[in-house]
């Protein structure tokens, strides 16, 4: 299967996140998506968050590094918009804009979720904030990546990656956010659910059989 060199990309890009708890494999998969891109000749640009710019990289800092802050969880929330903001207006506009394919490593559903949800700030609340920070962009697809708390917490723990202070909360909170992510992207015509407990590679071929599946004048199948 292959994205047809030929297709004309439309004039605004394609807006795709990865997401999904703790050690899902979303960076693993953005990485092996953009190579895929890039193979075929399609301009994309990989980015994550919080994060991605250089004030958002700053607040990431703030929120991730400090585990001895005690940040209240509407400081959290503000945070992780204030990034978004300087995220959608510096990163993804210019880059949909361009008629790139832009790929997030977490986006809004994570702030619905973590949030909204695990925080228990409320998903239509956080949405409120939320529509201020991105002004309305958002993407053409979002896909979960589903696996237990366990299975991605022990990823890490092989990866030797340091908790940070959200991780430290634990094994409640992050079954919360699992459980978060499922009700929302149920409800959401735009969001897909995959499993990502089985080989990378595999996982992968799921996400690009989706994305022929919804994009198919921009993800062609070829036999052979
Ligand atoms: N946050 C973020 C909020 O609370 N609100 C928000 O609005 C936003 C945007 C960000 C933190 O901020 C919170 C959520 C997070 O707590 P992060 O580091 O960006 O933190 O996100 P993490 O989920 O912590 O990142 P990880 O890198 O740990 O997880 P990934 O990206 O899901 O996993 P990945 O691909 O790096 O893989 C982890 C390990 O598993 C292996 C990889 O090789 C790697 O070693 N792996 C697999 N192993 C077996 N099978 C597979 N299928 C595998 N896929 C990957």
């Amino acid at each position: 299967m292959t994205l047809s060199a030929t297709t004309p990309f439309p004039s605004r890009g394609l807006f795709l996140v990865l997401e999904g708890g703790e050690g899902a494999g979303k960076s693993t998969q953005a990485r092996f998506l953009a190579e895929w891109l890039e193979e075929r000749g399609i301009r994309c640009r990989l980015s994550r968050e919080p994060g991605g710019t250089p004030v958002g990289e700053e607040i990431r800092r703030v929120l991730l590094e400090h585990r001895e802050l005690a940040i209240p969880s509407e400081t959290e929330l503000l945070l992780m918009l204030a990034a978004r903001a300087a995220f959608v207006r510096n990163v993804v506009t210019p880059a949909l804009e361009s008629g790139m394919v832009m790929i997030a490593d977490r986006f809004e559903y994570s702030t619905f979720v973590y949030q909204g949800v695990a925080r228990g700030l409320g998903v239509e609340a956080v949405r409120k904030l939320n529509s201020f920070a991105t002004g309305g962009v958002s993407p053409d697809l979002t896909v979960v990546l589903d696996v237990s708390s366990s299975v991605g917490t022990e990823r890490q723990r092989r990866e030797g990656k340091e908790r940070d202070r959200i991780e430290v909360e634990g094994g409640g909170f992050l079954e919360r956010v699992r459980m978060g992510y499922r009700a929302l992207a149920e409800d959401d015509p735009r969001a897909e659910v995959v499993e990502g407990g089985g080989k990378p590679e595999e996982v992968f071929e799921t996400i690009i059989r989706i994305l022929q599946a919804r994009f198919p004048e921009l993800f062609t199948p070829t036999t052979g």
